[in-house]
């Protein structure tokens, strides 16, 4: 037998915390790749999103999950089970908090982080808008609230200390063979991000209620050799949303359509043709039936 055996690190890292405190813009970085939408409003991310990281003799599995609310309806007692699923499988904790920020919106979540027997990194974002004064007393504050974890101040926007984590987390990471194959970058179909790329849009252009009623089903992903021709359909809540997302003369949705289109081609890397058509369905956020469908539940 050979004397040093050769061995092998993998595990997941689920990024758990507030909305809108840089969890997607932060697992991105780390990943390389537009994974997650990015937008300044809260509850961006509806699902849990695995990106991976390969090396040669390391699997890091990130996760990015929905910002942590008390839920109002179905659809966010969906999400916050996305929450929750991520703090069963975690090897490591990442809880990312922002400057000024006092308190997880979920104290039963905040108990599980402070009693957690995995590893856990405090991330404290966007210190890029602070000042030194400031960030001393915050991580004076979280190394109190949180005596478990090892805190770091960081920039995810700015990949100011990300490379950092990133090394501490291999350091950290268990003995393990990989869980998916090396070359596999997610776990989401193609389509996924088709509908997601136009939610994105959709949080960008519209404003209020209508964001949060909107859900995207691509019904034709068709990759033929230098086109992928996608039909997708924007379903809202109910029949007087449909007029706005179209807009006067069909202006909004054309507008989503372009931007989509671009991001999409630079995603794929590859031409794209995008139709989209608005449709209702009917209160789909409390509706079981629908959130199924629309992969919110098992
Ligand atoms: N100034 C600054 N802004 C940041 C930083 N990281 C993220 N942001 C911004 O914060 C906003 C929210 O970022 P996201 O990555 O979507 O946040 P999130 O935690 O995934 O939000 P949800 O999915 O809604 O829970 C966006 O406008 C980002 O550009 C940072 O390091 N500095
Ligand atoms: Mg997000």
């Amino acid at each position: 037998m050979p004397i040093n055996m050769p061995t092998h690190k993998a595990g997941f890292v689920n990024i758990i915390g507030n909305p809108n405190v840089g969890k997607s813009t932060l697992m991105n970085a780390w990943v390389g790749e537009r994974l997650s939408i990015i937008t300044s409003k809260a509850q961006t991310t509806r699902h849990r999103i695995l990106g991976i990281v390969n090396g040669e003799d390391f699997q890091i599995i990130f996760s990015d999950t929905p910002g942590i609310i008390k839920p109002a309806y179905q659809l966010q007692s969906s999400m916050m089970d996305f929450v929750k699923s991520a703090f069963d499988d975690a090897d490591i904790l990442v809880y990312m908090v922002e400057i000024g920020e006092k308190e997880l919106k979920d104290e039963a979540f905040f108990k599980k982080i402070v009693n957690a027997k995995v590893p856990v990194l405090l991330l404290i974002n966007k210190i890029d808008v602070s000042d030194q004064s400031t960030l001393e007393k915050q991580v004076e504050f979280w190394k109190e609230r949180v005596p478990n974890a090892e805190i770091y101040p960081i920039s995810a926007k700015e990949k100011f200390q990300t490379q950092e984590v990133f090394d501490r987390i291999i350091a950290l990471l268990p003995e393990s063979p990989p869980f998916y194959p090396k070359d596999q970058l997610t776990d989401k179909p193609e389509r996924f991000f088709v509908n997601e790329t136009i939610r994105e849009k959709i949080l960008l252009h519209y404003k209020k209620e209508i964001p949060y009623s909107v859900e995207i089903d691509t019904e034709e992903f068709k990759e033929e050799e230098n086109i992928i021709r996608i039909r997708s359909i924007i379903l809202v809540e109910r029949d007087s949303q449909k007029g706005i997302i179209i807009g006067h003369k069909g202006q909004a949705l054309k507008y989503v359509g372009i931007e989509a289109r671009k991001d999409l081609e630079v995603f794929f890397g590859k031409q794209i043709h995008l139709e989209l058509y608005v449709k209702v369905a009917k209160d789909w956020r409390s509706d079981e039936r629908q959130l199924r469908r629309f992969g919110y539940k098992e």
